[in-house]
């Protein structure tokens, strides 16, 4: 029975094109998902405007988000593919655990000193409070799992905290959600600058591959990629261009990196970044021609985002006033 799975939820801005740390990290282990567990899967719109946005390219973003969760495979019939600002009960439930949350918790949070000290002329409040709304996200729909990059790991540890107080203050209200991260995939770098994730914020373009580059921009990129002079492909810390290069090829071609390094024992760079590329190229090819299709069909995109946001509302809304009712607010009858 469906009601019998355990819950997880997850989400991604859409604050730029996503890359394929979005993809490898976090789209392609969520289709693994879906048929054993009752997903969420959510647009975090809200999200995204703690970094100023264009309006125009926020909705076209917003579309293509949503039109590649499809693409990769996430089926609307069996998960529940949502726009997060379509569901109001995440920012009411937000503003509620703002008041449950410390300020030395949130000014200690790595994404918001990354993101303060990178947006200098742009540091809101939403900026801080972040994770209070990824929070809420998560607490509104009893998620068991959260599927998440490594990055994310602080924020949800914040989200477990949140919900135990809570918890512990009034009575037993949210679940506790516990992390799920992949393997290979988790922790996609930049491959100009290996110390840094891949992000698609990143201001250098030739720092990460979009899931929708065209393959001559797939080639060059690779090409480009930041190596080292020793010549050997190999997964070490001394390494790390290499190292974040094998991972990238690891979670494509689903091969373990020993392989990979026996594969190409004597090679040099060149051949594997050819074949990388090559792989690359095969993998994202037929999620970009299914993401092109359904951004040519905008009437089912809105019914599959209009369905979504129904169902989540329903599940949200029931937690939000369990919240309500706790805190002492008193309910009205609706008309
Ligand atoms: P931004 O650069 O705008 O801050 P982002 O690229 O980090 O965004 P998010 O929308 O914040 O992307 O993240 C969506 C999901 O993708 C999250 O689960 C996140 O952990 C995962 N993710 C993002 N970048 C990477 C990466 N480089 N490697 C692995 N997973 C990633
Ligand atoms: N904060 C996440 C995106 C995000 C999310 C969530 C992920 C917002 N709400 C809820 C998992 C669950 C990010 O920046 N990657």
């Amino acid at each position: 029975m469906d009601e019998e799975k355990k819950v997880i939820f997850s989400g991604v801005q859409p604050s730029g094109n996503l890359t394929i740390g979005n993809y490898l990290g976090a789209l392609k282990n969520w289709v693994l998902l879906q048929d054993d567990y009752r997903c969420y899967f959510s647009v975090v719109d809200l999200h995204a405007i703690t970094v100023r946005q264009e309006p125009k390219s926020l909705r076209e973003k917003t579309l293509e988000v949503l039109a590649l969760y499809l693409a990769v495979g996430l089926d609307p019939e069996k998960n529940t593919i949502f726009i997060q600002s379509h569901v109001p009960a995440h920012s009411e439930a937000a503003w509620i655990l703002n008041c449950f949350t410390y300020m030395g918790e949130l000014s200690r949070m790595t994404q918001f000193k990354d993101k303060a000290a990178k947006h200098q002329d742009n540091i809101n409040a939403g900026l801080l409070t972040y994770p209070v709304l990824m929070a809420a996200d998560i607490l509104l729909y009893q998620t068991d799992l959260v599927p998440i990059g490594a990055d994310q790991k602080q924020h949800l540890e914040l989200a477990r905290n949140i919900a135990q107080r809570f918890n512990n203050i009034y009575s037993p209200t949210f679940k506790i959600p516990e992390p799920f991260i992949g393997n290979e995939g988790a922790r996609i770098m930049s491959l100009q600058d290996p110390a840094k994730k891949m992000s698609k914020s990143d201001e250098n373009e030739n720092g990460y591959i979009l899931i929708m580059d065209p393959p001559d921009v797939i080639k060059r990129k690779i090409q480009r990629a930041v190596t080292d002079n020793l010549g050997t492909v190999k997964y070490a810390d001394e390494q790390p261009g290499v190292k974040n290069l094998i991972s990238i090829y690891s979670a494509v071609a689903g091969m373990p990196s020993d392989e990979i390094e026996n594969k190409y024992k004597g090679a040099g760079y060149a051949k594997f970044k050819q074949d990388l590329a090559e792989a690359l190229i095969e993998e994202l090819k037929p999620v970009q021609e299914k993401c092109n299709d359904l951004l040519k069909n905008k009437d089912y995109l809105k019914k599959i985002y209009s369905d979504g946001a129904e169902r989540a509302a329903k599940v949200a809304y029931k937690t939000l006033r369990k919240m309500q009712k706790k805190i002492g607010f008193i309910p009205y009858l609706a008309k």
